[in-house]
């Protein structure tokens, strides 16, 4: 027997030895390197076999191929073993305790401007107002000229504007716009309606102005549409929203679509109307701004301010939120911090 063969039988033996010594994936393949690898201990004593006689040779060659394959198929079944050694390992470390409570999974909520929306456009629905959606974008022209702002005039400066590039296109300031809209639709039909939606002004933000904020406009249209029905109407709508028995004031005010225009006031909740930073220190919360629908405003609207008469209203929704959920800072609702969103909605 050539020495060959006794090593050969040799590495067998010790190589059988050290796989049985694998615990992990790792380990069997680096034992792979270190006997069948390229730079492998078996192949490494293969290269003396060109140096035996001739006629040993093709002896010596078959045992090492039985060797090669018989540790080849030792290696499979270890592999297949410590895989399934890893997985069992790895499946009770992660094991479920059914006994557990379970986490709850996070949910959204509406934002509180959406809440408050919601509430204010519910209690005028359930008063027979239908909901009319108006572009954000608009026409200057739709946002002023139709509402009776002359070009020029003053009064376009209490709404301070944002512009695009096209100087005729802008965000629209306030939700008025839609009031042309909505009329120019079903004129000349009466029609009762509210139109939420977002608004932006060029303002400096403070405790009570953002730059960009929602409102909610009403716009009723009849033949016989009075400014007690506006009153009654907004009554019925603050009784609803913070409950019997609010104070509400009217004061005279202006707007270029409105005639006579008055400013509505609420009683201020967060300190009872004893005075605080949130009502300036007047016990009154301005809350909306109203009045008879103007007659050039009635007619670009299409219908002839002989016949029909209207009112309209315009009120902040954050504004009712604020009041509502005693927030102290309209800046809070925009920054998007959720530990406001999660407090308030
Ligand atoms: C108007 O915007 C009128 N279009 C309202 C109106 C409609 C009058 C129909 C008559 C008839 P005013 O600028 O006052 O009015 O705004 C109305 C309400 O929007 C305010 O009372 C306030 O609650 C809210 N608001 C206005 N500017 C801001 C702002 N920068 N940030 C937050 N809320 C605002």
């Amino acid at each position: 027997m050539s020495e060959l063969v006794t090593q050969l039988e040799e590495l067998h033996t010790g190589a059988l030895a050290a796989l049985a010594q694998t615990q992990t994936t790792d380990e069997t393949r680096a034992w792979h390197g270190d006997y069948l690898g390229r730079k492998g201990k078996l192949t490494t004593l293969l290269t003396g076999l060109g140096q035996l006689p001739r006629e040993e040779r093709p002896a010596v060659g078959k045992r090492a191929n039985e060797i090669k394959l018989a540790l080849e198929q030792a290696l499979e079944e270890r592999q297949a073993a410590t895989a399934h050694d890893e997985m069992t390992a790895a499946l009770s470390a992660e094991g479920i305790d059914v006994t557990l409570p379970g986490r709850r999974p996070l949910t959204g909520r509406y934002h509180p401007t959406t809440t408050a929306g919601r509430e204010i456009v519910g209690i005028f629905q359930r008063m027979g107002f239908y909901v009319y959606d108006a572009p954000e974008v608009e026409t200057d022209e739709m946002n002023f000229g139709l509402l009776n702002f002359a070009p020029g005039h003053p009064a376009r400066e209490m709404q301070d504007t944002f512009f695009t590039t096209n100087p005729d296109v802008i965000l629209r300031t306030h939700t008025s716009p839609g009031q042309i809209r909505a009329m120019r639709e079903y004129a000349p039909e009466p029609i009762r309606v509210v139109l939420p939606g977002k608004c932006w002004r060029n303002e400096d933000v403070t405790a009570r102005a953002e730059m960009m904020f929602y409102q909610v406009e009403g716009l009723a249209v009849g033949h016989n549409i009075t400014f007690s029905d506006l009153k009654g109407v907004l009554l019925k709508f603050f009784n609803e929203m913070y409950g019997e028995g609010r104070k509400i004031r009217f004061r005279k005010s202006y707007f270029p679509f409105t005639e006579p225009s008055v400013e509505v006031d609420v009683d201020c909740v967060l300190c009872g109307g004893q005075g605080c930073r949130m009502c300036k220190y007047t016990g009154w919360l301005e809350i909306m701004g109203a009045g008879m629908v103007h007659p050039v405003v009635l007619q670009n609207g299409g219908y002839d301010p002989a016949v029909f008469s209207g009112w309209a209203f315009g009120m902040g929704i954050e504004r009712q939120a604020i009041l509502k959920r005693g927030i102290d800072d309209i800046r809070y609702f925009y920054d998007n911090d959720v530990r406001f969103l999660e407090r308030v909605a």
